[in-house]
């Protein structure tokens, strides 16, 4: 007996709707059974339409989208649709949610989160070793301790670079580098992230008390999914291709931001058929991994967009080397004003999180930023 496959479920990527549902949206979909259909009838409706590819450009209402497709498509595949089109608005107009980490609240439906970066490695490209001297950890949690009493409100360490081209270093290693300091700053009620590619360290820094899963290997490893699905921790799905070793290979696009979108929501859907519940998942377009700078500027371009896909959204810009490509910045300080124009255009434009190194300089970037785009100053420090 011939099964028939189902139909493929569609996706839709909000570019702008400013003025809510009931007024123009632009929006992008992708992977309808009768794009042609789609289109002519979306033509027919009065939307202005563009086709690239089997992906279809539309500005029109959401009521008139809608309409057009229940007469082109079948029932089952116009309905889906109908749900993808409302809820990727809903998605884009409003706030991102909260997030839940093993019985703590992040408040991003708040404010934007700083996550402050603390490489224990002796290789990192920003800060290359100064917090690891001679394998010693006590730099690195000396400096954690500086970056909370600077305003981060979550602390993300790393105990393997995942610069382009870095090597990579077994579980025994990361684990002697980082575990120390997770135990340091979990002693101290402060919330740490755990920036890594392996199952086996998610693991004991989760043991520590470790309430975010920073998964720098695009989901490679189910189990390190697995780990933070189990454990109730939040989980930072990013997108990168290939290794660290060899990324830079692997930077090419025929539409970046098409493509790293759709594998964000190819991959949500991978992880939560490995138990992760949608509601712990923060998504990251992957600033830098297997991306040129122009690659790069158009993801952070776009910031708006991922918001479609109704998780909050973390960006990693700060001090990597398209800001000295774009800005003339010669040396890694120099980077810092480049990262800061980011982090306000970021968090500016809905980003939840910003991943970075200069932490007392960020706060007081994107609180001036958010009190001048939305009118807000209050600034609640994070409470347990
Ligand atoms: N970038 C780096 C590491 N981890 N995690 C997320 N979610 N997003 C990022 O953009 C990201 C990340 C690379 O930066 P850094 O930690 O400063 O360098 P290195 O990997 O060389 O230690």
């Amino acid at each position: 007996m011939s099964s028939v496959p189902p139909p493929p479920a569609p996706l839709v990527r909000i570019v702008d709707a400013s003025l809510g549902s009931d007024t123009q949206v632009k929006l992008v979909v992708s992977r309808v059974s009768k794009p042609d259909r789609l289109r002519s009838a979306w033509s027919s409706s009065g939307a202005v339409i563009e086709r690239v590819g089997d992906r279809i450009h539309a500005t029109s209402t959401v009521e008139a989208l809608a309409r057009a497709a229940g007469r082109s498509l079948d029932r089952d595949e116009a309905g889906a649709l109908d749900r993808a089109l409302r809820e990727a608005v809903a998605a884009w107009t409003g706030v991102a949610p909260a997030l839940r980490a093993r019985g703590r609240t992040l408040p991003t439906d708040q404010r934007p989160l700083v996550m402050g970066i603390v490489n224990v490695t002796p290789d990192s490209f920003s800060d290359g070793g100064a917090l690891y001297p001679d394998g010693h950890p006590g730099r690195a949690i000396d400096r954690a301790r500086e970056l909370v009493a600077a305003g981060a409100d979550v602390v993300d360490v790393g105990g393997e670079s995942t610069r382009p081209g870095a090597q990579p270093v077994s579980a025994e290693e990361e684990l002697s580098r980082i575990l120390p300091v997770v135990r340091a700053l979990i002693s101290d009620g402060t919330c740490v992230s755990i920036d890594t590619r392996k199952a086996d360290v998610a693991r004991a820094a989760l043991k520590e008390g470790a309430q975010i899963v920073n998964d720098v290997g695009a989901a490679a490893d189910d189990d390190l999914v697995a780990e933070a699905a189990r454990t109730g921790a939040v989980y930072v799905l990013m997108h990168s291709r290939s290794t660290p070793a060899d990324m830079a290979d692997h930077a090419d696009y025929e539409d970046v931001v098409a493509e790293v979108y759709e594998f964000l929501v190819d991959t949500l859907r991978r992880c939560e058929s490995l138990g992760l519940s949608r509601e712990q998942v923060v998504v990251d377009p992957g600033i830098g991994f297997a991306k040129t700078a122009e690659h790069n500027l158009q993801l952070l371009r776009a910031v708006p967009q991922f918001r479609s896909l109704g998780r909050p959204v973390l960006i990693g810009a700060s001090r990597k080397s398209f800001l000295a490509t774009v800005s003339g910045a010669e040396s890694m300080a120099e980077r810092m004003s480049g990262s800061l124009a980011v982090a306000a255009l970021a968090t500016a434009a809905g980003a939840a999180f910003v991943r970075v190194h200069d932490v007392a300089e960020t706060v007081r970037a994107v609180r001036t930023a958010r009190a001048v785009a939305a009118g807000q100053t209050d600034w609640a420090p994070l409470t347990r």
